[in-house]
């Protein structure tokens, strides 16, 4: 297969990481990068060797001839990116949140759908290799039916400095980092009816919320609850990893820190560690995060290649976007929200 060309806009705190990581997929290179700062597009360019520089995404795809674009700014720009590249008949990659709202996300699928053209959300959480495990473990059925499921991100990890924007925003943490753990949860236990919602801040100095609990019914007939936390201090602070708890009807599984994973299922009990590797340009505690990058971006490469539609297509995509909406509606409300009512 020819090595597929790709421009990445959005050349900012996370965008390095996913360079990084196009350099270690053989059959995909960034041949063009663009940011709307000038100065942030020289550094990422210098780091990377990318002479190829625009200012300006309409540019780009004005003087590129690309496979895929990938789209790591943050979500108010992410709709008029995604439809330019459905305009340019160009592949997408969608850095999460999708969109700021669920109508955009739709208008953003139909976009690509009646362009012909493939889109992904770059929700990476499920491709860090604990996660995947566990999903390993559901699919030998060891532990047989789930019922119950604990998806749980607790943390007092500064991410304030490398990601100023996530103090200011009416909404934090389920925008942010919940929608993963909720994604994590669609991945594990399947689709969901309904969602019931608290949150809290505890940290005086950001707009949102930094705590979030939500218990959450699956059209499987499991229950889950997932939660998050920006203002848990423990004693070993464990960012960024997502712990996973899931008891079936004949056994369980425990992902705890420092990736311990422990099946109880039909044959005793196995504890192993599934840490994840630590990529030579990575650094700790990210590595978990960064190797998932490049996971997903595999997986994208792949699908392009075999024109089937990724894990976490803008499609499958508006399922978690919807759990974030109605988890925010719910909040508010103290109600339950049915999930059904918003796709
Ligand atoms: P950032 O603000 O550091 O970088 C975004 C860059 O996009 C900025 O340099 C900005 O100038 C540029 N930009 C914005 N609009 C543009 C436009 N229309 N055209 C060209 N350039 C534009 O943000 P970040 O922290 O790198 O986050 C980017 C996205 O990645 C966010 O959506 C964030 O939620 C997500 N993120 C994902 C993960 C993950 O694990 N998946 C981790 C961290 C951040
Ligand atoms: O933006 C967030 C994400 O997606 O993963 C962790 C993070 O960087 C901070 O919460």
């Amino acid at each position: 297969m020819a090595e597929l060309r790709g421009a990445l806009i959005g050349c900012g705190f996370f965008a390095v990481n996913q360079m990084h990581a196009w350099r270690d997929i053989d059959s995909a290179s960034i041949v063009a990068i663009c940011d709307r700062d000038p100065e942030r597009l020289k550094v990422l360019g210098d780091q990377f060797g990318i002479e190829r520089r625009y200012t300006d995404a309409a540019a780009l795809f004005a003087g590129e001839s690309l496979d895929f674009v990938d789209i790591a700014t943050t979500a108010p720009s992410h709709r008029s990116l995604v439809e330019m590249a459905a305009q340019n008949r160009v592949p997408a990659i969608c850095q999460k949140p999708f969109a700021p709202t669920l109508a955009d996300a739709k208008a953003m699928v139909k976009a690509c759908s009646d362009a012909g053209v493939a889109l992904m959300v770059h929700e990476n959480f499920r491709w860090q290799s604990p996660i995947q495990a566990v999903r390993a473990v559901l699919d030998s059925g060891d532990i047989g039916t789930p019922f119950f499921g604990r998806i749980s991100f607790r943390s007092a990890y500064d991410v304030f400095s490398g990601q100023p924007y996530l103090a200011t925003g009416k909404r934090f943490i389920i925008e942010d980092l919940g929608i993963h753990s909720l994604d994590i949860a669609r991945f594990l236990l399947g689709d969901v009816s309904t969602i019931t919602t608290r949150t809290a801040r505890i940290n005086p100095n950001i707009a949102g919320e930094d705590v979030a609990t939500m218990l959450m019914d699956h059209k499987s007939g499991a229950t889950s609850v997932v939660d998050c936390s920006y203002a848990t201090k423990l004693a070993a602070e464990p960012f960024p990893q997502t712990l996973v708890e899931i008891d079936g009807s004949d056994g369980t599984i425990r992902l705890e820190q420092d990736y311990r994973l422990t099946v109880t299922g039909r044959n005793g009990t196995a504890v192993s560690d599934v840490s994840p590797p630590l990529l030579p340009w990575a650094s700790r505690p990210w590595h978990n995060i960064q190797e998932s990058v490049v996971a997903i971006q595999k997986h994208w490469v792949a699908c392009l290649a075999s024109k089937t539609e990724p894990a976490t297509s803008g499609a499958d995509n508006l399922k978690t976007l919807a759990l974030v909406e109605a988890a925010y509606a719910g909040a508010a409300s103290g109600e339950p929200v049915q999930l059904d009512a918003l796709l």
